[in-house]
């Protein structure tokens, strides 16, 4: 039996026995359906720093540069489908009964594919608001609109609801997503580099409460003592552990 299959029987078995589960997902489980990572060298970011577009005060300096960096990542995004790793997710959430989908992307994949109990701490693309927080927000899903846009109520520039580095995360998203860490048996790591605090500490703290962490990535990249690596795309091992699960659960009991 490869490392990988014996991945896939455990992370099969210790979901089966779990009352609670928590998955924490990154860029990588979007790789699959052609949307960029944003480190590595295919990444997003590759000829620039990520804090060049993706902080208050680059949007500050130059708005209409970042919001047409956003423009075409929205135009990119909305071309992209679901891939077997989000709908493999989604399998979860429906088989296991408390399942929670921690999410660092901002594309909706997630929810297209099939999952409804998302926590998205890093925000979403899709949603638009006022830079000068005047309570302005909107869902806008057309694609292609290079100006820079303004809110009708205050003129200010319109900005992506996502959080740029060193702005705070979603309060009570994040508190639903530390509670769902700190109390799971089972947490996933899946598709991220684990740089990017606090999301990237949601493992950590899953650990030292006593979860066991599985992580899935062609290029593992978390330290957590005791992690079980299944090394490989996640469009292609979830799938698996889901076809894993089902077949446990279907099969004699001993
Ligand atoms: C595959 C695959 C396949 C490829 N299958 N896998 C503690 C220590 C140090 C620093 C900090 C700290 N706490 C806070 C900080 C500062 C900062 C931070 O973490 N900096 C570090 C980089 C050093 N954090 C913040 O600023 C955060 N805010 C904050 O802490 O605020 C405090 C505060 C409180 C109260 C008031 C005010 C302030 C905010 C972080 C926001 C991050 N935002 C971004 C941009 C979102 C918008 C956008 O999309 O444009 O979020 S940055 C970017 O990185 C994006 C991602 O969600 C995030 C994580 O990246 P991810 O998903 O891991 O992607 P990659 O590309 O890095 O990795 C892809 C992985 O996939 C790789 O491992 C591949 O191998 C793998 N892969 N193919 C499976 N087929
Ligand atoms: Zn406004």
């Amino acid at each position: 039996m490869s490392e990988l299959s014996r991945g896939i029987s455990q992370l099969a078995e210790a979901l089966d026995g779990a009352q609670r589960v928590a998955a924490l997902t990154g860029a990588g489980v979007s790789a699959e359906s052609g949307v960029p990572t944003f480190r590595g060298d295919k990444g997003l970011w590759k000829g620039f720093e990520p804090q060049q577009l993706a902080t208050p005060g680059a949007f500050s300096r130059d708005p209409a540069m970042v919001w047409e960096w956003y423009d075409w990542r929205r135009g990119l995004i909305a071309a992209c489908e679901p891939n077997p790793g989000h709908r493999a997710l989604a399998r979860l959430e429906a088989e296991l009964a408390d399942f929670w989908l921690i999410t660092q992307n901002v594309d909706r994949l997630h929810q297209k594919g099939g999952s409804q109990r998302v926590l998205e701490v890093h925000g979403d693309i899709w949603t638009l608001r006022c830079f000068e927080e005047c309570g302005y927000q909107v869902l806008e899903e057309r694609t292609g609109i290079p100006e820079l846009q303004r809110c009708p109520d205050c003129g200010a520039p319109l900005r992506p609801g996502v959080v740029w580095f060193g702005e705070g995360l979603p309060e009570e998203t994040l508190h639903q997503a530390g509670l769902a860490a700190a109390t799971c048996q089972v947490f996933l790591v899946i598709g991220t580099s684990s740089v990017v605090y606090p999301a990237a500490g949601l493992a950590d703290l899953a650990a030292s409460r006593g979860a066991q962490v599985f992580e899935i990535n062609p290029d593992p990249a978390s330290r957590i003592r005791g992690v079980t690596v299944l090394q490989g795309p996640s469009g292609e091992v979830l799938p698996e552990v889901v076809a894993a699960l089902e077949a446990r659960r279907k099969g004699p009991r001993t």
